[in-house]
């Protein structure tokens, strides 16, 4: 007999490497062994990465035509993606898929979408904190042209009544910034999904590798702690044609406890059966932001895009 108040089965499917010489169907099946996993670890819901069709292209230089022309899907799902969706419906288990999205009249967005039991596309989430830069680095290793290939998301931080569940989205460097899941805490998520492409070694400075794993666990486990929220974090992973990206797909509970982290840099599922009440409870005693927040002090929060006046300088 489970314990378990609200149990939820939440699995997340980690990738591996995908090669510029990987097909999307090569992928897809990939993904759907994933999703048979999922089936019979019972759960309710799995989690893929960012961009899970493809290579984590924008550490090339090309131009938008050309990484539209081979990396963007103009519709979802469109035929290579089909089996997926068919299979899902077949097993009544929901996905978070994320991709590279050239909508009908030509937009491109790093976008994410979530489905019902039924497979139907219920959410959409169009990435907004997009790292990186747009001009090529000579000197850089490779690029981080999500500033170039995407807009900044225009469809904010939303959460769906889904699977069960009010589930909320973000994507990859969304994961770092307090700002998403407050946003999404304050829309009482209880779920948060997302994917990422973290690259191991830093073009910016000589960062310790080791600290890009520390900064994804802690970023994962501190707000979802503060929010009250599961978080379920789904890495592409290895070496894409010998760039490599930290694995550690996790699953963190409410209180900030790591429940399943993944043990390898390969395709690989992890499943988490869930209790949803426990975010409840630290919603209710903890982080009760009706009774606790004091939106009247965090103004600046809203107003100032960068930081004001720097040490050395009267304070603004
Ligand atoms: N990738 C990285 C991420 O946020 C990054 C980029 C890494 C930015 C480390 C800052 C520090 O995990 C994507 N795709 O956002």
């Amino acid at each position: 007999m489970s314990t378990l108040k609200r149990p939820y089965g939440i699995a997340v499917a980690q990738l591996g490497p995908i090669h510029l010489a990987d097909s999307r169907a090569a992928v897809v099946k990939r993904l759907i062994e994933l999703l048979r996993e999922s089936k019979s670890r019972g759960a309710k819901f799995v989690v893929f990465p960012e961009l899970a069709l493809t290579t984590f292209f924008p550490r090339y230089w090309m131009t938008e035509e050309e990484a539209v022309e081979r990396f963007f899907e103009r519709s979802m799902p469109g035929p290579e993606t089909k089996p997926l969706f068919d299979l899902a419906a077949e097993f009544g288990i929901g996905f978070y898929l994320g991709y590279a999205e050239l909508t009908p009249d030509g937009r491109r967005f790093n976008t994410a979408i979530l489905t019902d039991e039924k497979a139907k596309i219920v959410g959409r989430y169009r990435k907004i904190h997009l790292p990186g830069h747009s001009h090529h680095i000579e000197t850089a290793p490779f690029q981080h042209l999500e500033k170039k290939f995407f807009e900044v998301g225009n469809e904010g931080f939303k959460v769906w009544d889904a699977l069960g569940a009010r589930i909320g989205m973000c994507i990859c460097n969304d994961r770092r910034w307090a700002e998403t899941y407050r946003v999404m805490g304050l829309q009482s998520a209880e779920i948060v999904a997302l994917g990422y492409n973290t690259p191991s070694w830093n073009i910016h400075w000589n960062e310790p590798p080791h600290l890009r794993m520390f900064h994804h666990l802690l970023s994962l486990q501190g707000n979802a702690y503060q929010n009250g929220i599961w978080v379920a974090a789904a890495a592409k992973c290895g070496k894409e044609d010998g760039f490599h990206m930290i694995g550690g797909s996790a699953i963190v509970a409410p209180t900030g406890e790591i429940t399943a982290q993944a043990q390898s840099e390969e395709d690989e599922l992890i499943f988490t059966s869930a209790d949803l009440s426990i975010g409840e409870t630290f919603r209710e005693h903890v982080f009760n932001f009706a009774k606790h927040r004091r939106p009247e002090h965090y103004k600046l929060i809203v107003e100032r895009t960068g930081a004001g006046a720097p040490l050395g300088t009267a304070p603004d």
